[in-house]
């Protein structure tokens, strides 16, 4: 504070100001997508990584492409409120009650976004030779609109969006320990994906925060 005869103003340093400033949306048109950066401190991070890795009941996940059923080296887990019954893809999963890790990265997802969540599907890439096709997170038993959290931790990753009628892509790098949300009508316009890199030689989980409705 500069006081001067009694007249009093305060200094604001740049860093106040573009900390105040407020998220910018990743997409160009139809759907709200925010990179929130690196949520965690790296050592925080680093645990929480570690310890997903080893508390989580990962799973194969199954996929079908043309018709055809693939049994994926990439895991995948489950948890929810409730043990909701997700089906997608032809698989049918049960979640499984919270973690008390998951339950502080819930609330930590919540804080940071103004979101609630009441499920998270988990994904485990061992290195990046594992990936993740074209696919918006647009199930009817998902919240219509509803916001995803994604929150990563381990090897960076390059994740993509593109148009389904414009075609229009975009990509970003998420880093670990950190936050991106999707929300609106991002999923009904947006596909994303999570290409394959030879380059990534480091494990990667990624839990995707949602609201099932049944
Ligand atoms: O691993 C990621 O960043 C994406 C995961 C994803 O899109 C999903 O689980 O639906
Ligand atoms: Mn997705």
């Amino acid at each position: 504070m500069i006081t001067n005869k009694g007249c009093s103003f305060k200094i604001y340093s740049v860093v106040t100001l573009f900390e105040n400033d407020p998220l910018v949306n990743l997409l160009p048109y139809d759907g709200l997508a925010t990179y929130h950066g690196t949520i965690l401190p790296a050592g925080q991070a680093d645990d929480y990584f570690k310890k997903l890795m080893g508390n989580i009941a990962w799973n194969s996940d199954e996929v079908v492409i043309f018709g055809k059923r693939f049994v994926t080296s990439r895991k995948v887990a489950w948890y929810g409120d409730e043990p909701f019954l997700y089906t997608y893809s032809n698989s049918r999963k049960l979640a499984l009650p919270w973690t008390s890790e998951l339950i502080a990265l819930k609330q930590l997802v919540e804080d940071s976004s103004g979101e609630t969540f009441n499920s998270c599907l988990l994904n485990l890439y061992h290195n990046g030779g594992e990936g993740m096709g074209w696919h918006s997170d647009d199930e009817s038993s998902l919240k219509k609109n509803g916001a995803i959290a994604s929150l990563s931790f381990g090897a960076e990753r390059k994740f993509s969006f593109k148009h389904k009628q414009t075609k229009a892509s975009l990509s970003i790098m998420l880093e670990h320990g950190s936050l991106l949300i999707m929300k609106r009508d991002t999923q009904a316009n947006w596909m994303h994906s999570l290409p394959k890199s030879i380059k990534v030689t480091n494990p990667r989980v990624n839990l995707t925060f949602r609201t099932f409705t049944g």
